[in-house]
C-alpha cells in the first residue's frame, strides 16, 4: 500500500516534469506531451479556468449523486434471511420530487451553458491591438504553411512579407492574430498550452490568437484526423523575447545567401536540374513552387516533414533517398537521386539559413 502511493506519486512527478525538461533538451525529444492544465497564453488560459468551473460543478454533482447511492445501498441492503423489509413508501407521480429533479438540472445546464457562451465571447470578440502580429495558416496534408504579413499593410488586407513551415515564430506578450486555411481537407490547429482547437475548413477564414506570457517551445497538432500521417502534422510555437523575434524576422525575409562550397553549387544544380522547382520555393532563386514546404530558410527550422525528424544532415540524407522512409505517404514522391546527388542536394539545402 505504502509502495504503490509512493510509487504513484513518483509518476505524477515524473509527469509533471515532462514538459519543462522537454523544452530545455534542444533536440530531444521532438515529440512531448504538452500539458494542458498548464496554459501559458490568453486563450488557453481562459478556456482552462471556465473548464475548471465546470469541472469543480461536475464533481460536486458526481460526489451527491454517487453518495446518495451508496447511502441507499448501504441502509437498505439485505439483512439475511429474517428480512422484515417493509414496502418502501410509494411516491410515483409526486409533483415535488418531479418538479425538484426537473428544475435543478436545467438551472445547472443554463449555468454550464452561461459560463460557456460567455468565454467563448471573450475569446471571439476580443480587440486586435496595433502592435499585433498577423500570420497565416494554411493546413496542408500534412504540414503547415506560414505566412507572415509585411509590415505597413493596411487592416483587412494581405500581402505576404516571407512564408515558412511548421513553425512558427512569435515575440512573448504580444498579441498575434491568427488565419486559418486549408488546402486540402479539414485540419485543425491546437498548441494545448497557448489556445484551443480551431479547425482549418477548405474555402472559408477561420480565426484565432494567441498571447503567450513566457518565452519557450511550445508544441502543437493537427487535430482533426486528415489521413495517413495526420499524427505526423506537428506544429512548434516559437516564443522569442521581442529582439530575438526582430532579428528571426529581418532573417527569414532576407534571400540567404548563394552557395559558396563545391559541394553546395553542385547540389544547387541538382536541386534545379531536378523537379523540386515544380514544389518549393527558395527566395532569391527562380524556384518558386508552393506545393511543398518554402525551403528558403529550411536550415533554420528544428525538424522536417512538420516534426518527423530532427532538421540534421543524416535525416535530411534519408528524406533525399526516399521521402516516404521516414513519413510513409508523403506526398513528396521519391526522387530517385543517386548517392553523390543526394550528398550535394543536403549540402545545398544546409546552406539555407
Ligand atoms: C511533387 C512535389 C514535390 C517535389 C517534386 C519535391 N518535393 Fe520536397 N516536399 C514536398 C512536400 C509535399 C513536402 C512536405 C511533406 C510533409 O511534411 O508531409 C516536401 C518536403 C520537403 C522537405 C522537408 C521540408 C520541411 O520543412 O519539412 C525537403 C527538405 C524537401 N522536400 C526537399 C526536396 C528536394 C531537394 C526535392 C528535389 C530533389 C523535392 N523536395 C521535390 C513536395 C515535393
Ligand atoms: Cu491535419
Amino acid at each position: 500500500m505504502g509502495t504503490g502511493k509512493l510509487r504513484l506519486s513518483k509518476t505524477l512527478a515524473a509527469l509533471a516534469l515532462m514538459a519543462p525538461l522537454a523544452a530545455a533538451q534542444a533536440d530531444e525529444p521532438l515529440r512531448p506531451i504538452a500539458n494542458m492544465f498548464d496554459p501559458l497564453s490568453k486563450p488557453a488560459e481562459m478556456i482552462h479556468d471556465s473548464a475548471i468551473i465546470t469541472l469543480i460543478i461536475c464533481t460536486v454533482i458526481f460526489l451527491i449523486v454517487t453518495g446518495m447511492l451508496v447511502y441507499v445501498c448501504v441502509k437498505f441492503r439485505s439483512r439475511g434471511a429474517i428480512d422484515e423489509r417493509k414496502e418502501p413508501p410509494q411516491i410515483y407521480g409526486s409533483s415535488q420530487i418531479e418538479l425538484a429533479w426537473t428544475i435543478i438540472p436545467i438551472i445547472i445546464t443554463v449555468v454550464l451553458i452561461l459560463i460557456t457562451t460567455r468565454t467563448i465571447g471573450e475569446i471571439q470578440d476580443h480587440a486586435v491591438p496595433a502592435n499585433a502580429v498577423h500570420i497565416r495558416v494554411i493546413g496542408h496534408q500534412w504540414w503547415w504553411e506560414i505566412h507572415y504579413q509585411k509590415p505597413g499593410a493596411k487592416p483587412g488586407e494581405w500581402i505576404t512579407d516571407f512564408t515558412t513551415a511548421n513553425e512558427i515564430h512569435v515575440p512573448v506578450n504580444v498579441h498575434t492574430e491568427i488565419t486559418l486555411e486549408s488546402a486540402d481537407v479539414l485540419h485543425s490547429f491546437w498548441v494545448a498550452q497557448l489556445n484551443g482547437k480551431t479547425d482549418l475548413i477548405p474555402g472559408l477564414k477561420n480565426h484565432t490568437w494567441i498571447e503567450p506570457r513566457t518565452t519557450g517551445v511550445f508544441f502543437g497538432n493537427c487535430a482533426e484526423y486528415c489521413g495517413t500521417q495526420h499524427a505526423n502534422m506537428q506544429l512548434k510555437v516559437f516564443v522569442q523575447t521581442p529582439g530575438d523575434f526582430a532579428a528571426w524576422k529581418i532573417a527569414q525575409a532576407t534571400p540567404a545567401p548563394a552557395p559558396a562550397a563545391a559541394e553546395a553549387i553542385a547540389g544547387k544544380q541538382v536541386f534545379f536540374a531536378n523537379s523540386c522547382v515544380n514544389c518549393h520555393k527558395v527566395d532569391g532563386t527562380t524556384a518558386i513552387g508552393v506545393f511543398g514546404p518554402d525551403l528558403s530558410r529550411l536550415a533554420t527550422r528544428m525538424t522536417i516533414g512538420a516534426g518527423v525528424a530532427a532538421n540534421n544532415q543524416e535525416n535530411l540524407r534519408a528524406w533525399m533517398r526516399d521521402p516516404s522512409h521516414l513519413k510513409p505517404g508523403v506526398l513528396m514522391p521519391n526522387m530517385q537521386l543517386t548517392e553523390t546527388e543526394v550528398d550535394q542536394v543536403v549540402a545545398f539545402l544546409q546552406t539555407l539559413k
